[in-house]
């Protein structure tokens, strides 16, 4: 009777998602950007400084400026993102310097070399390259770290697996005044950006040296990034903070990583005084707020949006509340608000129906939906919805954690998506056990 009741819920679990799939019209994969960074030329005013910041113990609004005003087009977003990156850098990650002034290396069939001058320094490090079968060029995915993704089931879907080992580029047991690494070679030591930025500037600078290739082999234009637990924090940066990224897949990131800071001090996650003294994954500047996140004027949910209208496939483990779990879905879900208003809404997933509480297990259940994101968003060859499939080990509620509306967006013409109501969940809102 176990089972049947297993066949029970997966058979309901399909029906919803297949009611589901009708709610939201189904969107195309959004073409990630030709840069790194579109908004580099907005102008951003009324950054707030960290002695006068008040407290909301909600998410702040994504949708809503500096200035108080609130964005009515899609178009508007561009440069409402600039300002939660400015934001997050400010307070959560440490600034993301902009591409070098030269950025050179090379792109053969097993590997690739980066080297980067800037200002009178240098530094270089590699990553090695894995080819899928067939001819290129191809898609490659960027696993940072040697554990958790599942390097096999992206090679079988057709994208080149690149490895790279982020302690090349930012290293760990260093103290905050003494960070080591080529990002920390060019600049400097006492830099108070954390690792999980400077690990993302190095996946950045590969991606300039494909871009330079002559195109034969890896295609500069369909980059993925993965990696679990402390790799899966720097995914979700990592992803956040280039543009050119078409598919950011953070596994178990846990504290630091996808969860809202709001929340992890209630569920047992790692506190965040924990995270930040761990190693220093986040910038210096985020010290100041360990005790006091509703202080923070920018929440996770917000580099989630950073990500839209791109893809991003947030895989999680309900299993371990240290990894924050419950604080997760509801970043997965305020962002996907996000995702919704630019009409992007099937361009996020969110997988925590998992049945090993292993950390970093190698996962069956997220091979297809890690496909499926493959051949969607790198290969263009698939239009799979997105979803979300939520334990019910460990479950979040949106309208819990916010106090402001989705705007109906404008695009100045075409198909429009309706704004949902308050407390919905985002996508499909499958619920499935485990
Ligand atoms: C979930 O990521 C981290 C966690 O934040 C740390 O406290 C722990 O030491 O390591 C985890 C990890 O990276 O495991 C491989």
């Amino acid at each position: 009777s176990k089972l049947r009741s297993k066949v029970v819920a997966l058979a309901l679990a399909v029906m919803l998602s297949a009611a589901g799939a009708v709610t939201f019209a189904s969107t195309e994969a959004a073409a990630a950007a030709g840069v790194e960074n579109e908004g580099a030329d907005c102008v951003v005013t009324g950054l707030p400084d960290a002695g006068s910041l008040p407290t909301n113990s909600r998410l702040p609004d994504p949708f809503t400026r500096l200035n108080g005003t609130r964005i009515t087009t899609r178009s508007d977003w561009r440069c409402r993102r600039e300002e939660i990156k400015r934001l997050a850098e400010r307070f959560v990650y440490g600034e993301k310097p902009p591409k070098p002034a030269s950025v050179t290396g090379t792109v053969s069939r097993t590997g690739i070399t980066v080297n980067v001058n800037h200002n009178g320094r240098s530094a270089s490090f590699s990553a090695s390259v894995s080819l899928p079968s067939g001819s290129g060029p191809f898609p490659a995915v960027v696993v940072l770290g040697g554990f958790g993704a599942d390097a096999a089931a992206i090679r079988a879907a057709g994208a080149a697996v690149i490895s790279y080992d982020p302690y090349a580029v930012g290293r760990e047991g260093t103290p905050r005044n003494n960070k080591q690494g080529a990002f920390y070679s060019i600049y400097g030591s006492s830099s108070s950006t954390g690792l999980l930025l400077a690990w993302g500037w190095g996946v950045s600078r590969i991606i300039d040296v494909i871009e330079q290739s002559d195109g034969s082999i890896l295609r500069a234009d369909a980059t993925g990034v993965t990696g679990c637990s402390r790799f899966g924090k720097g995914a979700f940066v990592t992803g956040a903070f280039d543009q050119r990224i078409a598919l950011t897949m953070p596994i178990e990131s846990g504290s630091a990583g996808v969860p809202i800071f709001r929340g992890i001090p209630g569920e047992g996650a790692q506190s965040l005084s924990s995270a930040y003294g761990e190693q220093p994954w986040l910038g210096d500047a985020f010290g100041s707020f360990t005790g006091s996140p509703g202080r923070l004027p920018v929440d996770t949910h917000e580099m989630v949006a950073m990500v839209a209208p791109r893809g991003l496939f947030i895989m999680d483990n309900p299993h371990i509340t240290n990894l924050g779990p419950r604080s997760a879905i509801v970043a997965a879900l305020g962002g996907a608000e996000v995702y919704k208003a630019l009409g992007a809404g099937d361009n996020i997933t969110y997988w925590s129906d998992v049945q090993d509480g292993t950390h970093c297990a190698s996962r069956s259940e997220w091979r297809t939906p890690l496909q499926q994101n493959i051949q969607k968003h790198l290969l263009k060859t698939g239009n799979a919805a997105g979803a979300m499939r939520i334990s019910s080990r460990a479950s979040g509620n949106l309208a819990e954690w916010r106090d402001w509306q989705t705007p109906a967006l404008g695009d100045g013409g075409g198909d429009t998506t309706a704004p949902s109501t308050p407390g919905t969940p985002a996508a499909t809102g499958v619920t499935a056990t485990s």
